[in-house]
């Protein structure tokens, strides 16, 4: 079974705000915040629930600019990820167990220490056009096939 999953990236230009993973699947890379939806929640809700449980930020406005799919090669873990542009939030980002939170300048976001597929959205992300995409992973998250296209 497919799990549905958010990631909320703050943009005020000219930085994006990012969180170390400090545990878990994807440890130690540098994402936007997000997680699992769960049972009797919209995936909005999910979105705001994760955000201010791993920064402490509250999001006032967001708006849903991806979906994109992760296959894994051998079948394991497949997922569908809802991508949220948040231009408007109240509070400060805090650390929490799961996120070390940092804003990086939109010409030195961190490619190279995230996950791969991030270096092919995030660029249509930060011009704020709708995407849609799917990437294969081998066992070494490595991308092995992936299609992305933006949506007019
Ligand atoms: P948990 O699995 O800890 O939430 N996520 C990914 N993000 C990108 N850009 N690429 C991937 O490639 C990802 N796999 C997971 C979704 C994980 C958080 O990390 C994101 C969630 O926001 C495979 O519940």
């Amino acid at each position: 079974m497919k799990k549905i999953l958010t990631l909320c990236i703050i943009h005020q230009h000219p930085k994006i705000l990012l969180g170390m993973k400090k545990r878990g699947h994807g440890e130690g890379k540098w994402n936007g915040f997000g997680g699992k939806v769960e049972q009797g929640e919209t995936i909005e809700e999910a979105a705001k629930r994760e955000m201010r449980e791993e920064s402490g930020i509250g999001i006032k406005e967001m708006n849903k600019l991806g979906i994109v799919e992760f296959e894994y090669q051998d079948g394991s873990g497949n997922m569908e990820v809802h991508i949220f542009y948040v231009k408007e939030f109240k509070g400060s980002p805090a650390e929490s167990e799961e996120m070390k939170p940092r804003w990086f300048d939109i010409n030195e976001i961190p490619y190279d220490l995230m996950w791969p597929d991030d270096k092919y959205w995030l660029p249509m992300f930060l011009k704020e056009k709708r995407f849609k995409g799917k990437f294969l992973f081998n066992e070494v998250n490595e991308i092995i096939d992936y299609t992305l296209l933006e949506i007019k």
